[in-house]
C-alpha cells in the first residue's frame, strides 16, 4: 500500500491580517502534481485542514475543489480526512454521507458506539484506522487499540495498518510552536506513544508542525509536518510524507516531496535576534526587490516602539515585492531580566484582561487605561455572544 501523509493544512489562515489563499493554492497544486506522480492508494490528511472552526467560503470551496483534483489525478484514489484541533468536528462531518460515495471519508468525531466506522479497508492493500483530534479525557481507554484488535482480526492476508490520529505525542520536536506568533501546540496534553498500541505498522500524525519520525521499536510514527509554514518559526523544510509498505509487521520506506511554493516567512535579522530599529529599517531597504514572501521584523527597543514605526517600516518595502506583516519589538530590559514565564496554574486564576496586559508588556506596548477599557469591552461582547444575548 502507498500513501501520501499530509495534514495541518491550515486553509483559511490570515498571517496578522495578510491571507494566505495564495500560498495555499501552490501548495496545492503541488499535491496534485505529487498525487498525479506517485498514484498512492490513499491520501491521509491528517487534521487542521481549516484554521478555525468556522472557516471563510472560499477555504470551504478550495478544499472541495481541491478533493476533485486530487480524484480526478489518481482515478481509484481513497481520501481520508480526520478533523484536528483547529476544526470543527460536526462540521468536518456534514457532507460525511455523500462524500462517501465518492470514497473521501470525513472522520470528525470519536464514535465509540460504531468502532467500524474509524475503521477503512483499502481491498488486497492494506487497514486505514482514522481517529479525529480527541482530548484525552473524552477518548476511553483501550479505544484505538481495540479498533486495531478488530482490525487484527479481519486481516489474515496480513496487510499492512495505517493509524491516522491528530495529537501531540510525548518526546515530539515543538520547533516551530513557540508563542511569538500567538500560535501554541501546548506540550500539557502530550499522548504517550503507548495509547496507539501495538496493531499498527506506521501512525500518520497531525497537530505538530515540524516533520518528524518517532521511532517505535517495529512500529513508525511520523508528523508529516506543515506543507506551508503557518508562523515565521517554523523555519524548517514543508513537505509531505510518501509511505509505502508491503506487509504488516514490515518497516514503512518513508520519502518527501517537497510542497513550500509559496512565499517564505523570512525574519529580519535573518539571525532571529532583535536588531535596533533603525539598524533593521536599514535591512529592510536593503532587503532584494525581486523576493516575493512575508516579512517579519524582530526589533530591539529600550522602552516602547514608537508609533510611527510600522509605517516607516512599510515605507521601506515600497516597490518590492514583500510584504512585511509584523514587527515583533523585544524590549531591552526584559531582555536583561530574562522573560517570566506563567505556570499553567497562574495562566488558569489570570483573568483575559491580565493575560492580555502581560501580552502587551511583551509586545512593548503600554497598557493604557483606553487600550483596557477596550479590551474589556471586546471580552464583555464575547460573553453576551456565548450567552446568546
Ligand atoms: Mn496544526
Amino acid at each position: 500500500m502507498k500513501v501520501i501523509h499530509t495534514g495541518d493544512w491550515h486553509l483559511g489562515h490570515q498571517l496578522y491580517g495578510f491571507d494566505r489563499e495564495r500560498d495555499h493554492r501552490r501548495m496545492l497544486d503541488a499535491l496534485v502534481e505529487t498525487v498525479a506522480a506517485e498514484r498512492p492508494d490513499a491520501l491521509l490528511i491528517a487534521g487542521d485542514i481549516f484554521h478555525t472552526p468556522n472557516p471563510p467560503a472560499s477555504a470551504q470551496r478550495l478544499f472541495a475543489e481541491s478533493l476533485v483534483r486530487f480524484l480526478d489525478a489518481a482515478p481509484g484514489l481513497v481520501i481520508v480526512a480526520i478533523a484536528g484541533n483547529h476544526d470543527s468536528g460536526s462540521r468536518h462531518e456534514i457532507f460525511r454521507s455523500l462524500m462517501l460515495r465518492q470514497n473521501v471519508h470525513l472522520i470528525g468525531t470519536t464514535d465509540t458506539s460504531d468502532p467500524s466506522s474509524h475503521i477503512i479497508e483499502i481491498e488486497g492493500k492494506g487497514w486505514i484506522i482514522a481517529v479525529p483530534f480527541t482530548h484525552r479525557r473524552n477518548l476511553p481507554e483501550g479505544f484505538i487499540p481495540s479498533l486495531t484488535e478488530s482490525v487484527a482480526a479481519r486481516n489474515a492476508a496480513s496487510l499492512p495498518v495505517v493509524l491516522m490520529a491528530h495529537t501531540t505525542v510525548t518526546g515530539a520536536d515543538l520547533t516551530g510552536h513557540e508563542d511569538r506568533d500567538g500560535f501554541t501546540a501546548g506540550g500539557i496534553d502530550a499522548t504517550g506513544i503507548d495509547t496507539f498500541g501495538e496493531g499498527y505498522d506506521y501512525l500518520a500524525l497531525g497537530h505538530i508542525h515540524k516533520p518528524q519520525t518517532i521511532e517505535n521499536g517495529q512500529r513508525t510514527a511520523r508528523y508529516s509536518g506543515t506543507p506551508v509554514p503557518v508562523s515565521f518559526d517554523e523555519t524548517f523544510s514543508h513537505s509531505v510524507s510518501i509511505v509505502s509498505t508491503e506487509r504488516h509487521g514490515e518497516k514503512p520506506a518513508i520519502r518527501c516531496a517537497q510542497t513550500d511554493a509559496g512565499r517564505p516567512l523570512i525574519t529580519l535579522p535573518a539571525d532571529g535576534k532583535p536588531a535596533p530599529f533603525e539598524d533593521a529599517l536599514a535591512m529592510l531597504r536593503d532587503y532584494p526587490d525581486d523576493i516575493e514572501s512575508l516579512l517579519r521584523l524582530n526589533v530591539l527597543v529600550d522602552g516602547f516602539l514608537p508609533p510611527e514605526a510600522m509605517s516607516r517600516a512599510r515605507a521601506a518595502t515600497e516597490g518590492k515585492l514583500c510584504t512585511l506583516c509584523t514587527i515583533s519589538a523585544e524590549r531591552v530590559s526584559a531582555k536583561e531580566s530574562g522573560p517570566k514565564e506563567m505556570s499553567v496554574q497562574e495562566f488558569r486564576e489570570a483573568s483575559p484582561t491580565d493575560v492580555f496586559a502581560r501580552y502587551a508588556a511583551d509586545c512593548g506596548v503600554e497598557m493604557t487605561d483606553e487600550l483596557r477599557s477596550m479590551f474589556d469591552e471586546a471580552i464583555e461582547s464575547l460573553n453576551d455572544e456565548e450567552d446568546g444575548k
